[in-house]
């Protein structure tokens, strides 16, 4: 089955998918399986599939933005992914979450247009149990901060007129604003797939601790390396489940 938008065959794909935004990370993240071969480049969405440590995963950029990336979740999960882990970045609302660190999101407050089409209001955005702690266990053997929490899904990304929640999002618990988790964690809910997803803070979403936002900093590169490998490994925890 030829899947229209990602122009993949199902039949090529893998049970695990790491996705990311960015088409050039995918191509990085590729580079660590073992015979890895690209199936399509279609649009935003890059797709490719290898093995690690002898799993079969597939490996796809989503884009930037809840409505984009969710045309990939839902064709992923057609074409028989059972398992999606999102590796991203992330601002972050707090100095004890700096820019370098990783935060393992439990669950994404739905602060975006799209989930609100496909669910009621109230309908939460919750992480699968065992991806987050499977996450959360292979960070733990990387170098480096690590937090888990709540991280909220906005659609803007440079502020209109209108305020940003961020500082009451903050002061109730969130750790870090992003764009795409609570279109994944919806859409694996309402088609019964697991679904995880950790993010590399690369910068403040904070109006009191902002700077000029720069996520290619070498702080910022060791973090998005070290959650690709927290991925990877998850994967083979889980599989080993
Ligand atoms: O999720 C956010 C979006 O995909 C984080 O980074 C991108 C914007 O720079």
């Amino acid at each position: 089955m030829l899947l229209p938008i990602l122009q993949v065959q199902a039949e090529d794909l893998a049970p695990y998918a790491i996705v990311c935004g960015d088409p050039f990370r995918a191509e990085a993240i590729s580079r660590k399986l073992e015979g890895a071969r690209e199936l399509a480049f279609s649009r935003e969405y890059r797709t490719f599939v290898g093995t690690y440590e002898g799993v079969p995963v597939a490996v796809v950029s989503h884009g930037v933005g809840s409505p984009g990336a969710a045309v990939c979740f839902e064709e992923l999960i057609k074409g028989g992914v059972q398992t999606l882990i999102r590796v991203g970045t992330a601002g972050s609302y707090s100095a004890d979450v700096p820019p370098g660190s990783l935060v393992v999101s439990t669950a994404a407050v739905r602060e975006e247009g799209l989930t609100r089409q496909l669910v009621p209001h109230g309908f939460p955005a919750v992480a699968d149990a065992d991806v987050v702690r499977a996450l959360y266990e292979a960070a733990g053997e990387t170098d480096g901060v690590v937090r888990k929490g709540i991280t909220v899904t906005l659609d803007a990304f440079f502020q209109g007129v209108e305020e940003f929640p961020h500082r009451k999002y903050k002061q109730a618990g969130a750790l870090a604003v992003e764009m795409e988790i609570a279109a994944l964690y919806v859409i694996a809910s309402l088609r019964g797939v697991r679904a995880g997803a950790i993010v590399a803070v690369d910068g403040y979403a904070d109006a009191d601790l902002r700077e000029v936002y720069n996520p290619h900093t070498d702080a910022v590169a060791r973090a998005v390396e070290r959650e690709i490998e927290t991925a990877l490994r998850a994967i083979v925890k889980l599989q080993s489940e």
